[in-house]
């Protein structure tokens, strides 16, 4: 039903009679309409003029409207609801202060490739293009251009329908990203004929229509994949995305390749799937001859595809890249067969070329690969089945590899450097698109806001695997998850500092070395100021219990796991990115 403001306006001559009533609608409503018309049903953001109203009427109008305290989070929020449903998220923010607290989201949306609409009220153009000093007066259309997608401005109420389909266009065709929507304060009272509004709304028609491969794109792709004596299928968070899964599946299991799954892209086979090859990565990486990548990007999350890590300093390799983007193609090196669609479109398309003829993968390449594979996860067992004390990060994220193994549904938000190198390798994920964490700019403080769009968005539950430095940057939503009573449980690795708590200070100044928080801090005790659980664990037993507790009760939870301070390294595994890494050794 879309929002009318009854008015009864004077429209007749003097003394004609009863007035008719005309219908208006206003600049509110016409968002609002526009974004229910588009199936966007929930709004993260963080109220204040001049949008406070525009929270209010959308929760009037039966949007979910989720407040955050702080709109970076608002913004991660909106980022993580657009990567689990093709849907763009939509971070709403106040002028100047809240625009730029929302800009590190939306750029960082981008740079995942997730789709989201930052939209942010905006102050009077008239005085902000003359500086003549307005209430949060800033340029922000400008100022966001650079760091998305698409930026939008629209000035009259006419315009809105139009504003946000190409906003909802701009974030999900192609490469999907962030896009801007600048809404100056003015716009929202605007009125227009409610009839003539409703008009002007457009539901977006196939936002993000298939991009069909070239079948000879197709046949170069398929030639080189059957001529590989060592191949192996690489696949992003962009095959996450994309929701082809069971296409994705075939795809490995028809052709017997194994495959290494990048971080998000963990569950999209289930990574005790017998041709994960992730237990074997540096081998694989290092021997493969011809290397599929889908959806996933060639940057230094796999070291620009060159080098040592990549064994192309013995010899050459071969890539076959599926992506939507075709400028990706070649930006690191050289790809042999670039395939460009999206990724449902190019695996069917591969697909239909492989029939029951198809050789397998070869016997001693598969061979090797499992060989080394039950070394190391041999390995990994010992260490995971210690239980020293103070725990380590391998036994207590055993506990919680444990849990998603009995909870598969449920989702891991991971952030932190050794807590999150250590939980990518250890907690397995089994169903796709469980696993959010610190994405392309690994970059700190995604946790709550992820959190709180993967439980409004899934209903499912959610553990946040959180460094206790990781956890600071967004720790105060835990007011937010405890008011809206989401099943989240989110497990602090309290080892006392950034990478650890060890560091001194050698100056002989009283101050902390700056890698050295607090010791011993109580983080459970911020979960319970806001009626949450808050548990402070010191052994595995106290962390199982709790954390088994949290996810079948569903009540906001946040277990203080101590961490043994002195075992974390620096940097976590990129530490060879310190300027000074060489220096040190
Ligand atoms: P990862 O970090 O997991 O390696 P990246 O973010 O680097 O993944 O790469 C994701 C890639 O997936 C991007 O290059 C993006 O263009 C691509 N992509 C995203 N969605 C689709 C899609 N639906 N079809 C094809 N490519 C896609
Ligand atoms: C926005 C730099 C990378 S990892 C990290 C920081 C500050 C925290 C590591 O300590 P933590 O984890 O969380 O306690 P652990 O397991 O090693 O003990 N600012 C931003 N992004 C990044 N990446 C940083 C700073 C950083």
């Amino acid at each position: 039903m879309s929002a009318v403001l009854k008015t009864s306006l004077a429209t007749t001559s003097a003394g004609a009679g009863v007035a008719p009533i005309q219908e208006l609608t206003d600049g509110f409503h016409l968002v609002i309409d526009a974004l229910k018309l588009n199936d966007i049903d929930t709004i993260f953001g963080l109220p204040g003029i001049p949008v406070t109203d525009l929270c209010r009427m959308a929760q009037a109008e039966g949007m979910r409207v989720i407040s955050f305290r702080h709109e970076q989070h608002a913004g991660n929020a909106a980022a993580a609801a657009g990567f689990l449903t093709q849907k763009p998220g939509i971070c709403l923010t106040v002028s100047a202060p809240g625009f730029l607290n929302g800009l590190t989201a939306l750029a960082n949306a981008t740079t995942n490739c997730f789709p989201m609409i930052l939209i942010s009220g905006s102050s009077e153009r008239e005085i902000v293009d003359l500086q003549q000093g307005d209430y949060e007066e800033m340029d922000q259309l400008a100022i966001a251009k650079p760091l998305c997608k698409a930026a939008f401005r629209v000035l009259h109420a006419e315009d809105i329908g139009v504003g946000v389909a190409r906003a909802i266009r701009a974030a999900l065709s192609g490469r999907p990203g962030g896009v801007y929507l600048d809404l100056p304060a003015k716009l929202f009272a605007q009125t227009m004929d409610a009839a003539a509004g409703k008009k002007s709304l457009i539901k977006v028609v196939d936002p993000a229509p298939r991009q069909i491969p070239a079948p000879d794109a197709v046949k170069r792709a398929l030639d080189l994949l059957k001529s590989a004596k060592r191949p192996v299928i690489l696949l992003g968070k962009g095959a996450a995305y994309a929701q082809a899964d069971a296409d994705i599946r075939a795809l490995v299991e028809r052709t017997g390749i194994p495959y290494l799954p990048m971080s998000m892209a963990k569950g999209l086979l289930p990574d005790t799937h017998l041709q994960s090859a992730a237990a074997a990565r540096s081998y694989v990486l290092a021997e493969a001859d011809v290397v599929l990548l889908v959806g996933a990007r060639l940057n230094w999350l796999l070291s620009h595809g060159k080098g040592k890590t990549w064994g192309t300093d013995k010899g050459s390799k071969q890539f076959i890249q599926i992506d939507i983007s075709p400028t990706e193609i070649d930006s690191n090196v050289a790809i042999a067969a670039p395939l460009i669609g999206d990724i449902g479109s190019c695996v069917a398309a591969l697909l239909a070329g492989i029939d029951a003829n198809w050789p397998k993968a070869p016997a001693d390449w598969t061979g090797a690969i499992a060989e080394r594979k039950d070394k190391n996860l041999s390995k990994m067992a010992v260490t995971l089945a210690a239980r020293p004390s103070p725990m380590s990060f391998q036994s207590a994220l055993s506990v919680i590899r444990d849990q998603v193994k009995a909870r598969p549904d449920a989702i891991i938000v991971n952030e932190g450097a050794n807590t999150l190198d250590f939980a990518r390798s250890i907690v397995d994920m089994y169903e796709p698109r469980k696993r959010l964490d610190v994405g392309t700019w690994g970059i700190m403080g995604i946790g709550m806001g992820f959190a709180v769009a993967a439980a409004v968005v899934t209903g499912k539950p959610v553990i946040a695997v959180e460094g206790d430095s990781a956890f600071g940057f967004s720790g105060m939503e835990v007011e937010t998850i405890c008011r809206y009573e989401l099943p989240i449980c989110v497990v602090v690795f309290n080892n006392n500092g950034v990478y650890r708590g060890t560091d001194i200070n050698p100056s002989g100044t009283k101050d902390v070395a700056p890698t050295v928080f607090v010791k011993n801090a109580r983080y459970d005790k911020l979960m319970e100021a806001f009626g949450g659980v808050g548990v402070h664990a010191t052994t595995t037993d106290e962390l199982q219990k709790a954390l088994s507790e949290a996810v079948a009760s569903g009540r906001p939870t946040l277990i203080n796991a101590m961490i043994d301070e002195g075992a974390g390294t620096e940097s976590g595994r990129i530490g060879n990115l310190n300027p000074q890494s060489a220096v040190k050794k």
